[in-house]
């Protein structure tokens, strides 16, 4: 080759090094899957150290994803962490984002600029599938249920919905597919309650006999309304075959969501998947009940692993899979018994929901396994697979996944999310300087210090047979050594107390409780 020849080949070499380079750092997904389970502790999957209960097709996902130690929920329930995941802000900045009935308006305003919204500016289909707990329509008790419910997700960016309005144990027990009522009855109107009751209907609490699949706890209320064999929460009347069968939610959750990836597999799209798993009540499927030993919880858990696996297949077999960005996670710790007879406590075994974290500490608490969750990142294409002990919050998603898709500026009141592309993507291993987790009360941690503001409510709670973390007195533990937080250092540290009450302080000085 002539010098002249092989100094073109050099500068062809070095363009398109350059080229691909460039294209590498500004490569985007073509798609975002956010799978955010119900009530799935730190300890319930077996890529993060459950041994009694098996998920082959997480650990799969894990396996070739990057598997977060210290990601956080903003809180230690469903609505406010939600809430934190879609609009980047703190649940507690604002009032009315507590748990929601299944009446509830909006909990989210259409005014309010949502991770869904920035996916439709990038270009993106944006669908949300699954459980909602968010609330419909504009006020509480004034959704029109035997017609169009507006507002709505498709008025917070979702092109496409098809959710259950709030939970699986609360009326109304039927699914809603942009905004309608599916299988819509004409025979058999609905109407909803959380105040009165509808004459003639028959309650689960004076009708056992009724509770054909699964009973209440005691004490734990949930004998209001009965549908499929089942008593919930608030009362019911109407939707005949538009009803739900609770155990074939999660096939009903996996179909839609499959059929939502073909649809728009030519497409950019970001999918919301909430499962109902492993929230109560839980009735699997009977391919699932009884199969994992442990009850119906553990059954739900083989379930839910299920509904990834499903998820996963679908993209495969449309090649999608490698160029997917799919979020793990759940919405809060782990609870045993929260409401029904399903065995889930007798049977738990050596089984640790909470894995390493306070023991019987979980879903309501303001221990770690409160709001610290499973989190994996899958991204065949550009994620090395690996663990990362970063520290990150879900509030973080929206501004990360704006960047990710080349959406640099996001809107001043998306107050709370920060862009940790980097830890997300494994490419830097910083993640936040520090996190406040909410739960009865607010808790600041920089990862390795966690302080607990005083609080005046019971410690344990009988009811779930919860550690609360609740103290009227300041609590620091050191996670570094203590992650059980089981020695309380605020009297030795009272410097590390103040510093950390002065984070507190200064975030909410920036807002706190607001009306709206
Ligand atoms: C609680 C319910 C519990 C569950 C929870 C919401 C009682 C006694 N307990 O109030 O069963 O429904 O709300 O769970 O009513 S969450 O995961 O959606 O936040
Ligand atoms: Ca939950």
């Amino acid at each position: 080759m002539s010098t002249v020849n092989k100094q073109i080949l050099l500068i062809a070499v070095l363009l398109l090094s350059c080229f691909f380079s460039y294209s590498q750092h500004h490569a985007k997904p073509q798609n975002v899957i956010l799978i955010i389970a119900d009530d799935i502790g730190y300890g319930d999957l077996s890529c993060y150290g459950a041994r009694a209960v098996r998920t082959p097709h997480i650990d799969q996902v894990a396996k070739r994803g990057l598997v977060f130690s210290d990601a956080h929920t903003t809180a230690s329930t469903c609505t406010p962490s939600r809430y934190s995941i879609f609009t980047g802000e703190y649940n507690w900045r604002k009032k009315g984002t507590g748990i929601a009935t299944g009446d509830a308006g909006m909990v989210i305003r259409p005014e309010q600029f949502t991770m869904a919204d920035m996916f439709q500016q990038a270009g993106y289909t944006t669908g949300a599938i699954g459980k909602w707990h968010l609330g419909l329509g504009d006020k509480q008790g004034d959704q029109d249920w035997n017609g169009l419910i507006t507002p709505g997700p498709v008025d917070i960016g979702f092109d496409y919905s098809f959710l259950m309005a709030a939970t699986g144990d609360r009326v109304p027990c039927v699914w809603v597919e942009n905004q309608r009522v599916v299988n819509y009855d004409a025979a058999a109107p609905i109407s909803v309650s959380y105040k009165n009751p509808f004459p003639g209907e028959p309650l689960g609490k004076d009708h056992p006999e009724l509770l054909t699949k699964l009973k209440p706890s005691p004490n734990h209320g949930h004998n209001q309304a009965i549908v499929n064999g089942i008593s919930r929460i608030g009362y019911m009347k109407g939707g005949g075959k538009a009803l739900w069968q609770d155990e074939y939610i999660a096939d009903t959750i996996a179909s839609r969501a499959t059929s939502f990836i073909k649809q728009h597999k030519k497409e950019q799209f970001f999918l919301y998947v909430g499962t109902n798993d492993i929230h109560v009540p839980r009735y699997p499927h009977p391919r699932f009940a009884g199969k994992s030993g442990m009850g119906f919880r553990g059954d739900a858990i083989l379930q839910f692993d299920w509904t990834v696996g499903e998820i996963v297949k679908a993209l495969k077999e449309n090649g999608l899979f490698d160029n997917t960005l799919i979020v793990i996670s759940s919405d809060n710790g782990p609870v045993i018994d929260d409401g029904y007879q399903d065995e889930a406590e007798a049977l738990l075994g050596n089984h640790k929901p909470w894995g390493p974290l306070h023991t019987r500490s979980g879903k309501y608490s303001n221990f770690e396994a409160g709001t610290r969750v499973p989190f994996i990142v899958s991204w065949p294409a550009r994620v090395k697979n690996g663990t990362s002990a970063a520290l990150i919050s879900q509030v973080d998603l929206l501004a990360s996944f704006a960047v990710l898709v080349g959406q640099q500026s996001i809107p001043a009141q998306v107050t709370d999310s920060q862009d940790q592309l980097k830890a997300l993507l494994g490419t830097g291993n910083t993640g936040r300087q520090y996190i406040i987790e909410s739960s009865t009360s607010l808790s600041v941690s920089d990862g390795e210090w966690k302080y607990i503001v005083p609080n005046t409510s019971p410690a344990f709670y009988e009811l779930t047979q919860t550690r609360s973390g609740n103290a009227p007195v300041d609590q620091l533990y050191h996670l570094k050594t203590d992650l059980a937080e089981t020695r309380n250092l605020a009297n030795d540290k009272p410097e590390k107390v103040a510093a950390l009450k002065a984070l507190l302080l200064k975030e909410k000085e920036k807002g706190y409780m607001r009306d709206r």
